[in-house]
Parts: C-alpha cells; structure tokens; sequence
C-alpha cells in the first residue's frame, strides 16, 4: 500500500508540475514543513491517505445542487450515491436521525443550522407562502415585513473570548448583526461554565436560539443541562461541536457529554479531531431535517461531491476501534500536556483541560500570544494565539495560545512525549523577551527569542518527530 500511496502521488505533482511548477513545489513544501514541525493548532489534523486522495478526482466536476434524488441538474446519479452513503455513514456514527454533509465549512454550517432554525420555528404567514414556493404573492411590504421578523430574532451564544466561536453571535460576525445578539462568559474566578449564569440569562433575555459549544473551552459541557436550559425557555438548541466531533464519534464524549441526543441541530467540520477532509455538516432531529435540507441553493453554492466524497471515507474509518482508541488518546494527551505545563508553574484557562485542547496564558511570560506564537514558531512549533477570558490585550494581540492534541496524537506521540512538548514550549517562551516598537515603545508584536534555543528546540522536536513520522511510508520521487 505504502509503494502505492508514494507513486500516486509521486505521479500526481509530476502531473501538476507540468503545468504550474510553483503548485507541485508548494506542495511537496507543505508536506516537508508538516513533517518537520510539532503541529499543535487544536483545529487541524491529519487526514488518511485514503482522504486525501478521494478528494483528488473528477466527482469534482459536477453540480449537483438539490439533495439527493432531488436536483437541479442532470446526471447526479454517483453524487446522489456518494451523498446518500455520507449521510448514512454520519447517521450511523453519530446516532442522529437526520445528516445533512453538504456544507463546505463550519460556518457553512452554523449559516445552513440558522436558516433552519428561524424557517421552522418563526410563525410567519409571508414565510410560509416562501416555503410553499408561491413567492410571487408577497408584496414589497410583505418583504420588508418578513425582513423585519427573520432579522430581529434573538440568540444567545458563548462569547469570543470565553472561547466561543465567531458565529455564535459574536458582534462583527454576520451571526451578531443578524440576529438580536447575546453572550454568556464564564466565571471570572474558575473560567468554567456556569449553567446557573446561563439560565438566568436565557430566562431574562428569552432567545430563539441557545447556541452551546467551542472552539478554544478546555472542559467538557453538559448538554442534558443546555437542554434542560432552552426548553425552559422554548428556545432552539444548538450545538456547535465542530472541535470535538471526533471525541463524540469516537466515544470519548458520551452521555450528557454527547450534544447529538440532546441538541435540537447539531453542527460541526468534519476536518477537525474527526479527521477528514475539510468541510462542515448539519445533523438534526426530524423535525428539522426538511428546512436543513433546503441549505443549497437556498444557503449554500453546489455541494463538493469530491469532498462528500472523501467525508464518507472517513466516517468508515471513524467508526473502527482504532479511531476509538485514537480519540481516547486525544484526550489522555491533552490532560499529560496541560500536566506538563502545571509542573512547570504555567498557567492554564480553567487549570487544566479534559478534551483536547489547552490554553496557555502567557502573561506570566510577560509576553502577548502574537509575540509567544511567533517565537514558538521559530521554533518549530505551530500553535495560534487565542484570547482568554476578559482578554486585556483584545483578540487580535491576545494574552494566551491555544494547543491541541489530535494532530500530534496521529503522528502518534503519547503520555511522555507531550510532557516533552509542555517542557519545549516553556523552554521558548522562558528565552522569548517583549521587544520594542520602532520608536523605542513597548510592542506586542515584536520579540526577542535568546541565541541558540530555536536550534536547540528543533533539534529536541526533531527527536521525537522522527519516531513518529508523517503518513509514514509516503516517499516522494
Ligand atoms: N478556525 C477554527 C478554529 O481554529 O477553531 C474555527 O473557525
């Protein structure tokens, strides 16, 4: 397999390569600098071969807006098959009645889940005529009258920086102009979740849509209670679980930890700690399923059959016991990295972590998030920075960087080596000093890593890449 895998894609960038040179090199980099560094974005990992390469290939061709057996072009039978087979394969690993597998990213996704939402529940007689199709018979007053009750409808979601994401109602996203917005945070003393701040703040402010999930939270939530929550209030739950999906598929998160019985609309990427190819996806009760299904064209461009495609791929591979076993270490690693960094006297937001991700605040460094990721970069390390709660420094500079597990977690790096990984991050940010702006003030972008420990670092990274390499095997003629 592994000769096989080398001169597919050997031959493919000679392919590419004779046409756009500077595409087949980029490529080749990309790999080279994948290989070469310790990757610790919590949103990124890496995808299968077999991902990989169902993505390369001429399903690409073909619109295929509509659903299944329902489109608005000729010839979709192999899309309406490839579609048919994604959605029964998340269906099946996710225990959900409905999947929809079009949306090309998570926003895609939380966008398609929204329209839904407000199309279900908003008791409108003009948005009724919409959906029955007679839209001839609305008036420009009709118009302006259902613009007024779609746009006004409220949502409450978690904020940016308590490490919610940008469309769950955050003000310059399009989720916080379209809807009448508001946010819960976390507790000021523990950074952890307060159920009871959530309730009264969904009783007061009586939202359409309660959005639960993350994408920088390092615990776990409680989705019997984000349930308990928005019925109480007749609200709409919906769950963003794009960074755990594959804690969830993999049966790390179950019971109330798992949102997809509990959520009205679950959302995700499929591209995340669920290791497939970069997309989104919509699962559903009932109930929603037939608005959900209106997503493209009503929402979305064409579907990217190659990438439905390669989503159903791994759905197959995430229902193995291997993948059990893989989410389970995401997480045993997360607890051993944020272990390592408590050792060393960092601090972590909510001091410690039980899914895959970390956020290290660096001020005790003295050091901004931009200044601490650059560093870390230089040395090799791949992280982003990330607000923490009531961020001083704003999301832009940011006070923290956040780290995850899944992707070193493939490579398979375990318990010890992501001590290590803790060590060489305090290593950098202990040598990394805040530099000056050009004028001689104080920056917090600019930095001074001390001489050698870049190398010094890289070299250390290097040791522990080299036993666990990528898509070992691959060898690039
Ligand atoms: N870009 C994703 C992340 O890094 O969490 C969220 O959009």
């Amino acid at each position: 397999m592994d000769s096989l895998i080398s001169s597919a894609y050997t031959q493919a960038l000679e392919v590419i390569g004779s046409i756009e040179p500077r595409i087949a090199d980029a490529t080749r980099q990309e790999l080279a600098d994948q290989r070469a560094s310790l990757k610790l974005i919590a949103s990124e990992n890496y995808a299968s071969p077999a991902v990989l390469l169902t993505m390369g290939t001429w399903l690409s061709d073909k619109y295929a807006e509509g659903t299944v057996g329902h489109r608005f072009y000729a010839g979709c039978q192999n899309v309406d098959t490839v579609e048919a087979l994604a959605a029964e394969h998340a269906r099946e690993l996710f225990g959900a009645p409905y999947a929809y597998v079009q949306p090309h990213s998570g926003i895609d996704a939380n966008l398609v889940a929204f329209w839904a939402i407000l199309a279900n529940r908003i008791e409108s007689p003009y948005l009724q005529k919409m959906q029955a199709k007679n839209v001839n018979e609305l008036t420009e007053a009709d118009w302006e009258t259902l613009r007024g009750e779609l746009g006004n409808q409220r949502l409450l979601g978690m904020s940016l920086d308590a490490g919610g994401h940008l469309t769950h109602g955050f003000r310059p996203n399009i989720s916080g102009k379209m809807f009448h917005q508001q946010q819960y945070g976390t507790d000021p003393e523990t950074g952890l979740l307060d159920y009871d701040v959530v309730a009264a703040k969904a009783r007061e402010f009586k939202p359409l849509v309660l959005v639960a999930g993350y994408s920088a939270y390092p615990r776990r939530i409680d989705f019997a209670k984000m349930r308990e929550i928005a019925d109480e209030v007749g609200a709409v739950l919906m769950v963003d679980m794009a960074h755990f999906a594959g804690l969830v598929a993999g049966k790390v998160f179950t019971g109330n930890e798992n949102p997809v019985p509990f959520a009205h609309v679950t959302t995700t990427t499929t591209h995340k700690s669920l290791r497939g190819p970069r997309g989104g996806m919509v699962l559903a009760q009932e109930e929603f399923a037939a608005d959900v299904d209106r997503g493209c064209p009503m929402v979305l461009g064409g579907p990217l059959s190659h990438v439905m495609a390669a989503k159903a791929v791994a759905f197959a591979e995430a229902r193995t016991s291997q993948f059990q076993a893989y989410s389970q270490q995401v997480a045993d690693n997360a607890k051993s990295l944020a272990e390592g960094f408590l050792t060393r006297d960092a601090n972590l937001v909510t001091g410690g972590t039980d899914n895959h991700l970390v956020l290290l605040d660096v001020t005790s460094f003295g050091l901004t998030g931009r200044q601490a990721e650059s560093a870390l970069l230089d040395a090799g390390i791949v992280t982003n920075r990330n607000a923490v709660p009531a961020d001083p420094n704003g999301a832009w500079y940011t006070s923290g960087v956040r780290l995850g597990t899944p992707a070193l977690t493939t490579r398979g790096l375990g318990h010890d080596e992501f001590d290590k990984v803790a060590e060489l991050i305090v290593e950098v940010l202990s040598n990394t000093q805040p530099g000056t702006t050009k004028a001689g003030g104080p920056s917090k972008a600019s930095y001074v890593l001390a001489d050698g420990v870049a190398d010094r670092v890289k070299a250390e990274s290097a040791e522990l890449l080299d036993k666990h390499p990528l898509y070992p095997g691959l060898v690039l003629g």
